[in-house]
């Protein structure tokens, strides 16, 4: 693929020609001409930009193919985690201070693998390492840059709750050679795409090319990831709301006042919301996505910045939000995609889910 076909629309699919100007050429959305049982693989999804789109290398087909294995080969391992010896901790913390479980690090080495030989990134970045992951010698620095949590919800692993992948997909921004740490630090608004899979009741992996979000559900026995939510919207309003209320002594005023709200007959649409949480961001984002309503980790008096992290977990999940209609602020006012990365593993407060819900978030602690 060129450099810009990722973020084309698809039912009006702006073909590049040769001197530069565009062309809108309609083709029908993916699913609506297959009439087959088969349906839309997630591979010929992507390939059908592809071949729409003049002067395409492949690259971003090639990468995104890359990572679909790896969330297979996830997934077949989550499933056995019982039974194969991966569970528990392994003794050590991240850079964050946090524990890191096996599933951590196999997660990690199982899509650096299946992504580093394939020549379509220059640098990726794991929530999981340090300092950036370079490509080993020998292969090929292709012109993307990809980001992830390898494993997002980590203490939930042990106790059989959903888990997840989230990945963020960049054009690099040095010319040639090995990717940098510049590379890694660009706005959420520079993604080329972003996704998360979610291993749960089934697999599902979610993306966007900022242009629409299509989901699609792991068959096992065909070991195939198939279209099965096509153009997803958040609804604009839904009275859940998702926060780890255990850290209500820390919050500042504002979001206390939020939260009360929510619970109380004052909340939009005159009775109290319904609280859910997992504590696995992909979960608690997947079901938003879904059902409406909104996900706040807050920054608090201990912890000004939250939890979350910039680059693997709030700007991917703010471009997918934003692209289904959604909303993802830092509860003071900021868009998520306009914050400028100053660290590999920055953290930033997070407000995101229905665009109506986002706002009152904002209105109500904005009041103090
Ligand atoms: P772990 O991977 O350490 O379990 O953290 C998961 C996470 O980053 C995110 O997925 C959750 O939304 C959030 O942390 C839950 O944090 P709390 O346990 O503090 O509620």
């Amino acid at each position: 693929m060129g450099d810009s076909e990722a973020q084309l629309p698809l039912a009006q699919l702006a073909v590049s020609i040769d001197n530069g100007a565009m062309a809108n050429v309609s083709i029908p959305p993916p699913g609506a001409s297959s009439g087959d049982e088969l349906g839309w693989t997630l591979d010929r999804h992507i390939l059908e930009r592809q071949r729409r789109v003049q002067g395409a290398t492949g690259d971003f087909t090639g990468l995104f193919q890359s990572i679909a294995l790896a969330a297979r080969v996830i997934a077949s391992k989550v499933q056995k985690a019982g039974l194969a010896d991966v569970l528990g901790a392994t003794g050590a913390t991240n850079v964050q201070g946090e524990t890191v479980q096996k599933l951590d690090v196999l997660a990690n080495r199982i899509l650096i693998r299946c992504v580093e030989a394939g020549g379509h990134v220059c640098v990726m970045a794991s929530e999981e390492n340090d300092e950036i992951i370079p490509i080993p010698a020998g292969y090929p620095h292709g012109k993307y840059v990809l980001m992830f949590d390898p494993l997002d919800g980590s203490s939930n692993i042990d106790v059989n709750i959903s888990i997840g992948t989230i990945f963020s997909i960049h054009r690099r921004r040095t010319a040639s050679g090995p990717g940098t740490v510049e590379d890694c630090l660009q706005r959420g608004t520079e993604q080329v795409a972003a996704g998360y899979v979610i291993y749960g009741s089934s697999t599902m992996l979610v993306y966007t090319t900022g242009d629409g979000v299509h989901g699609f559900t792991l068959d096992p026995l065909v070991g195939e990831f198939f279209l099965s939510h096509e153009n997803l919207q958040i609804p604009a309003t839904s009275p859940t709301y998702s926060i780890n209320e255990g850290n209500r002594s820390r919050w500042t005023p504002g979001v206390a006042r939020w939260v009360d709200t929510l619970k109380s007959n004052d909340a939009p649409g005159g009775k109290p919301y319904g609280l859910r949480y997992v504590g696995t961001l992909v979960a608690d984002f997947h079901r938003t996505l879904l059902r409406g309503g909104v996900f706040a980790y807050p920054g608090d008096k201990k912890a000004p910045e939250g939890k979350l992290r910039l680059l693997y977990e709030a700007a991917p999940m703010a471009f997918i939000a934003e692209a289904a209609g959604g909303a993802a602020t830092n509860g003071a006012g900021t868009r998520i995609l306009d914050i400028e990365p100053g660290q590999l593993h920055q953290r930033v407060p997070l407000f995101i889910g229905s665009r109506d819900e986002v706002r009152f978030a904002e209105e109500t602690i904005a009041k103090g």
